[in-house]
């Protein structure tokens, strides 16, 4: 006999997918559609760990389905533009599209051999022409819509990888990708208007609650915050002076406010300082450039600022307030300015006890007072010395605030968000280039579509590529000269590109028809085909991935091009893969190479592992888990199908009862936990069945019983889910003709589900007077229950005299003795 040989079975089954089209979707499939899809990797280097953990996860779902009898779409492509190229290219003294292409054509290879259910002729890559032409086409469509618009503002930038990040790519005031703190520059930007779609982001949310992670839609509405309060207008001292206008969450403090601060960054603090003050003020300025937004809003830190020598005006008590400018205060959330109540929010009383401003309660919440205990009081109360709503409670006392400041034209009720604009144009060569031309009399001409795309220059390398502060497409003058669509006068092309995000925002669209030339996507293939019933990834994506692929979707919707208004109806995060309970890192010395694994154990091996070690959301320690004992695992479920002697398509109906109701049974239970989820279970009863399955051939029935065949083949067609070259084979042993990935998925016997029962015998004084059909696993309360219960041992009882003992032996005997 054969031996199980994962090498042997690899070698025969990856060609075998690839000649029989087994994965290849038919556009014209009647049957019901199912999109399932992996978020896209990038292509550095070969794949890893992480990525054979997401895939092996996102396999589980889209085979299933297959299974399931539907068409099943699950493809695969590349995020191929971004900066590892380019700096390989300049290091390598290379064209960034060499690495890129080479490291997709090994992580393609990688894919294949791994076994991923993907249908190979869906693919596509962000960095080709023929899609960056979409992009670019995408990017004009919100040009013409107004929500493409360029502005001078102070942006994040990195020095050291020379460009400008989004604020979502500053992660606690550094660099998302190099770990530099992230300095501050004035710069012409493009931006897109997401802040336009604030509310949709937020409300469509309510279609996702469910079904995806609730810390993901968590993460969502907080880098949304949509705060509602008021915005509240100051008059300021001084001839023509304009007022200050500051948004507050809670205009119920209104009377409490005893200063003004506005953000000492913030051009509106320039504009107020009086001249004594104005050198202080600069310095203070000076000083901040290196201070990161963190440690600014951040606890614990000192209050700093300056008085700016100057005087608002309170809106309804007509007091005076001094103006300060300070750096907890931010220049691009609000106003940039905030009405100062100490009483009630805790940096005011910081700043107001650093600089000795007053404090001033107007909400009683039955806690110390502010000013001695140091502790502002945010919570509920009533409020007190607020002439015009003494005695609301806080929510009343906030909607009677409003309407005063409406009625005396000093405020009105406002929403506020946290979201800002998505900053989307980069000074680096490897991205989709923004195509706009700038003409001397015509302004902003967008590139017409016939000259799309504005393909990068393919014969620029290394040096050239360099970062020198301004895109590396701007020294290349051939590139850069051309005549104005609108005029024929010479002009020049926008030198930046496009953040890759804005490339991996509509991917998944694409995949319905990834080498259309003529339109972006088939809209009526697109409407069938999505929502994205399955997305899967890494929570590395919970903010920006994510919204911006809901931001492009209604854009998509609004333009009319697609009928839904988001993207991903499902959303699953895998874990991530960790070594000794530490993420892999160079530093830590703990990596674990994807290639030698799979040499050492098998593939399936692998995938199993990945599977089995922990639900899909939590983390996998590579270091807790035994690949060989996966391994050891298929060995064993490959030889039940190899022992297996009885012909194919033999009826089972007349087999072994007692391995027939293990097999219906886990049928049924792997369905439920398939839609939970809990693919680790289902290798659990996996595992059950083969061991069912073994008893039976070794001392049961023997392996020609029929219900050995349906627990094999059962067992092989769960397994194809996370082990499909093993299952493929055992498939094949047991005289399967065609690939088990298309084979039906086994309808379960109802009345196999029934659980077998044992017969209680009743007796009384020892003498047997009744019998019980019971479940093997009765209690012995539950036993003793149901025999006094019946209504023979009742008459025994009544004629006897009362119960002196009740003796139990669960589940076989209950004996009643009387007196
Ligand atoms: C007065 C007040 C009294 C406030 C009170 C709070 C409590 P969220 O919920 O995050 O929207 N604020 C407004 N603009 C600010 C800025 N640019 N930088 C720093 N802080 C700013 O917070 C809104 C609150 O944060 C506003 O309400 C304002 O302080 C402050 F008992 O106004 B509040
Ligand atoms: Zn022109």
């Amino acid at each position: 006999k054969q031996t199980y040989d994962f090498r042997r079975i690899e070698e025969r089954w990856q060609p075998f997918w690839e000649q029989d089209g087994t994965f290849e979707v038919d556009p014209d499939d009647p049957r019901p559609k199912k999109y399932v899809c992996d978020m896209f990797p990038y292509p550095s280097g070969d794949l890893h760990m992480g990525h054979a953990e997401a895939f092996a996860i996102g396999d589980v779902p889209a085979r299933y389905a297959r299974l399931r009898g539907y068409n099943v779409l699950h493809p695969i492509g590349w995020d191929s533009f971004g900066l590892p190229a380019e700096n390989a290219a300049i290091k390598n003294n290379a064209h960034p599209a060499e690495w890129t292409y080479s490291n997709i054509e090994t992580q393609a290879a990688s894919f294949k051999r791994y076994a991923i259910s993907t249908d190979w002729s869906t693919r596509l890559h962000t960095s080709d022409p023929v899609y960056y032409r979409w992009t670019q086409w995408l990017f004009l469509q919100l040009y013409n819509r107004g929500l493409a618009y360029r502005k001078n503002s102070p942006v994040n930038w990195c020095p050291s990888c020379q460009t400008v990040l989004a604020n979502e790519q500053v992660v606690e005031g550094a660099c998302e990708r190099c770990g530099t703190p992230v300095t501050k520059r004035a710069l012409n930007q493009w931006y897109f208007k997401i802040t336009d779609y604030a509310d949709r982001l937020l409300d469509d949310m309510d279609q996702l609650q469910g079904a995806w992670p609730d810390r993901v839609l968590a993460m969502q509405r907080n880098w949304i915050g949509r705060s509602t309060g008021a915005s509240v207008s100051f008059a300021v001292e001084g001839d023509d002076a304009e007022p200050i206008s500051v948004f507050t969450t809670r205009p119920d403090t209104l009377y409490g406010v005893t200063f003004m601060v506005v953000a000492a960054d913030a051009d509106l603090a320039v504009q107020l300082v009086t001249e004594t003050k104005r050198a202080e003020l600069e310095t203070y300025r000076e000083g901040l450039k290196t201070v990161s937004e963190i440690d600014r809003q951040s606890a614990d830190r000192k209050r700093t600022g300056v008085f700016l020598g100057r005087y608002a005006v309170h809106a309804l008590t007509g007091e005076k307030l001094p103006i300060w400018a300070s750096d907890y205060v931010l220049a691009d959330y609000g106003t940039g300015a905030v009405m100062g109540v100490p009483a009630h929010d805790q940096r005011d009383l910081e700043f107001a006890r650093a600089m000795d401003l007053n404090v001033n309660v107007v909400v009683d919440t039955g806690e110390e007072d502010p000013a001695t205990s140091g502790v502002a009081t945010a919570g509920d109360g009533i409020a007190i010395n607020s002439p015009k709503w003494q005695g609301l409670a806080k929510d009343e006392a906030i909607t009677r605030a409003i309407e005063v400041l409406e009625h005396d034209d000093a405020g009105t009720a406002k929403v506020n968000y946290r979201l800002r604009d998505w900053l989307l144009s980069r000074q680096r060569f490897w991205g989709a280039p923004i195509p706009i031309i700038h003409c001397r009399d015509c302004g902003e001409v967008p590139v017409p579509d016939d000259q799309l795309p504005v393909t990068l220059p393919t014969d620029m390398r290394g040096e050239q590529l360099a970062p020198k502060g301004q895109s590396p497409l701007a020294s290349n003058e051939d590139w850069v000269s051309v005549d104005c669509p609108a005029c024929g006068k010479p002009a020049t092309r926008d030198t930046d590109t496009m953040d890759t995000f804005v490339d991996s925002s509509w991917y998944y669209l694409r995949y319905i028809a990834p080498h259309s030339t003529e339109e972006i996507f088939p809209t009526e293939q697109v409407n069938q085909w999505l929502p994205v019933e399955q997305y899967v990834g890494g929570v590395e994506h919970a903010i920006l991935h994510l919204l911006y692929s809901r931001f492009i979707t209604k854009v998509l919707h609004d333009l009319e091009l697609v009928n839904f208004t988001e993207p991903f109806s499902a959303l699953l995060n895998q874990g991530q893969v960790l070594n000794g309970g530490r993420a892999m890192s160079k530093s830590l010395g703990n990596g674990v190479d994807l290639g030698e694994q799979l040499d050492t154990y098998g593939v399936d091996a692998v995938r199993l592992t990945m599977i089995f070690a922990s639900p899909p959301e939590d983390d996998v320690d590579w270091a807790d888990v035994s690949p060989s004992g996966s391994a050891k695992f298929l060995a064993r479920a490959w030889r039940i199908a190899q022992d297996v002697t009885s012909r194919a398509g033999t009826d089972p109906s007349q087999g072994a009862q007692q391995l027939r109701r293990v097999t219906h049974r886990v049928i049924a239970d792997v369905q439920g936990l398939l839609e939970d989820q809990k693919y680790n279970v289902v290798i659990a009863r996996v595992m059950e069945l083969i061991n069912a399955a073994r008893k039976e051939i070794d001392s049961g029935a023997g392996p020609a019983d029929p219900a050995v065949r349906e627990a094999a083949e059962t067992a092989a067609q769960i397994l194809s889910l996370a082990a499909p070259y093993t299952a493929e084979d055992m498939w094949a042993m047991l005289g399967r003709q065609s690939s088990v990935a298309n084979s039906v998925w086994p309808d379960y016997d109802e009345a196999l589900l029934v659980q077998e029962t044992i017969t209680a015998v009743v007796q009384v004084k020892g003498k047997l007077r009744d019998k019980l059909e019971v479940s093997p696993d009765i209690s012995e309360a539950e036993l003793e229950a149901q025999a006094l219960a019946l209504p023979k041992i009742q008459k025994y009882i009544d004629d006897d005299g009362p119960v002196r003992k009740v003796i139990v032996k669960a589940p076989k005997l209950v004996n009643v003795v009387t007196s």
